[in-house]
């Protein structure tokens, strides 16, 4: 059974509050942060029973806490976690990502500088820098600031979307003796797949149980780039208005539409009640054997296989999402960060080059295992561009790689992006996308302890 309250709050529920602070930090005295770690901020740490609907027991301001290899090492816990990824960091993985070499980087990230990281989250960003002045005047010289990211939900009826427009935190896995049966969705995954030491997760040191390694990365989005692509691109299909057409091409390249509903069971307009409705809108698997000679595997009328959330989360595409041939599975936490699009942005088609003006995704990932959550969804699926293949063996046009995020087998050069099944009316027409919407600004590997290491293995 999971214990949920060892289990930091992120990693289940997320801390889902408006506002999110990542500050990250490197350990320049081991013996006073570990004394510290163990005696005051053990119990500043949120745990997942905090964040339950009902809790009584809600901070207002959730804090969190994850430490690259590095800051491990620091600390002088040598232990094998038994994660190579994490071990070598995401700097060494920049090209493997498809990060066109590490030139875009936010230099911070760039090295293994980075010890940790703190989470907080509040609805109001007062209420974050009074615990981070708290945390900081716990922790006193033991610690220095190397970064810091702020996030927050957009505003108004922008809020839970993500800066393209779409809603986000819609259809993270229900997780097997957490959330299962909960509400109606795909089969309930295996827990180790997220959590260290539970379910089918076995082998690591006994402390790192109920823990989980956090991928986070910073996501630049070119926003007016994106919207422009979408109205160049509007489709022809018959019965819609040239609005309607421009949205549907949009929510083909992601798979849902900007109120959340997945095209799987809206394929030709939006449907906000849909989108909104969390019995529905997460209760689709891309099959539909109530349709005479529907074939999951070939089928993209409804949803293209090259769709976002069809790349990286192909459900019954591949069959049994929790079988072998599927295990690869995250839990994201992200939010937004940066403004919102200026009307001289808009009007030029084109993000500003001012650095204030920089917005994207502060994404975060967790799983029990890098190789098979984030990084093999980014190498495997994201950037690979036969996958999935709508028959095997076949030539002529492929899927290709992601529209949002995928690179060209990975490169390091910004080759176009050739993407097939967006056009419902032919799905073997091919889409040529020469610009990138999304440009990765580094980050780091971190493992999100159980709540009790931070007063047993971390601070000993
Ligand atoms: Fe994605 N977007 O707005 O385009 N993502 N994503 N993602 N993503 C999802 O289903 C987005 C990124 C996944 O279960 C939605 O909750 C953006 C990375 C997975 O059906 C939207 C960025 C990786 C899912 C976006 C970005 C993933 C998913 C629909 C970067 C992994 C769930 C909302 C700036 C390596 C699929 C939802 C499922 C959903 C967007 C990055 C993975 C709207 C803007 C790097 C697994």
């Amino acid at each position: 059974t999971l214990n949920l309250n060892d289990i930091q709050g992120d990693i289940l529920i997320g801390m889902t509050k408006i506002k999110e602070l990542f500050f990250f930090f490197s350990i320049k005295d081991a013996a006073t942060f570990k004394s510290k770690l163990g005696s005051d901020i053990h119990s500043l740490v949120t745990n997942t029973n905090q964040l339950l609907p009902g809790s009584s027991n809600v901070p207002v301001t959730a804090v969190n806490i994850a430490f690259s290899n590095t800051g491990l090492l620091a600390l002088n816990v040598t232990d094998d976690l038994q994660d190579p990824d994490f071990v070598s960091g995401q700097f060494a993985e920049a090209i493997n990502l498809g990060d066109a070499g590490t030139s875009n980087w936010v230099p911070e990230f760039a090295g293994t500088n980075i010890h940790g990281v703190f989470l907080l989250a509040a609805s109001d960003v007062q209420d974050i820098d009074t615990q981070l002045a708290n945390i900081q005047q716990i922790l006193g010289d033991s610690i220095t600031e190397i970064y810091r990211l702020s996030g927050a939900a957009r505003p108004g009826n922008e809020q839970g979307h993500e800066h393209f427009g779409y809603l986000d935190g819609v259809s993270n896995p229900a997780v097997q003796g957490f959330d299962n049966g909960t509400r109606p969705q795909p089969t309930a995954i295996d827990s180790g797949s997220f959590i260290l030491g539970t379910g089918k997760d076995k082998g690591r040191p006994d402390w790192t149980t109920g823990g989980s390694f956090l991928v986070f990365r910073q996501l630049q989005q070119k926003v007016p780039e994106f919207n422009k692509y979408v109205q160049d691109n509007a489709l022809n299909v018959p019965g819609l208005s040239q609005e309607e057409n421009t949205d549907l091409f949009g929510a083909r390249l992601i798979g849902r539409w900007k109120s959340g509903a997945p095209i799987d069971l809206a394929p030709l307009r939006d449907d906000p009640a849909l989108g909104a409705d969390k019995q529905r809108n997460n209760n689709f698997n891309y099959d539909h054997p109530d349709v005479p000679g529907f074939d999951v595997k070939s089928n993209q009328t409804l949803c293209p296989f090259s769709a976002h959330v069809r790349k990286t989360r192909p459900r019954a595409t591949l069959g049994a999402e929790d079988g072998p041939g599927d295990a690869h599975h995250i839990i994201r936490s992200g939010i937004p960060y940066g403004p919102e699009v200026t009307d001289a942005e808009a009007s030029s088609n084109q993000s500003s080059t001012d650095p204030s003006l920089e917005r994207g995704l502060a994404f975060v990932a967790y799983q029990s295992n890098i190789a098979s959550g984030f990084k093999f969804i980014q190498q495997s699926w994201i950037d690979n561009a036969r996958f999935p293949s709508p028959v095997a063996g076949t030539t002529g046009n492929t899927t290709g790689v992601d529209p949002i995020i995928g690179r060209v087998g990975g490169s390091a050069t910004d080759a176009p992006r050739v993407i097939t099944g967006t056009d419902p009316l032919d799905t073997n027409k091919a889409f040529t996308i020469d610009s990138e919407f999304v440009i990765s600004r580094g980050g780091e590997y971190f493992f999100s302890p159980p709540i009790s290491a931070l007063s047993g293995r971390l601070s000993t």
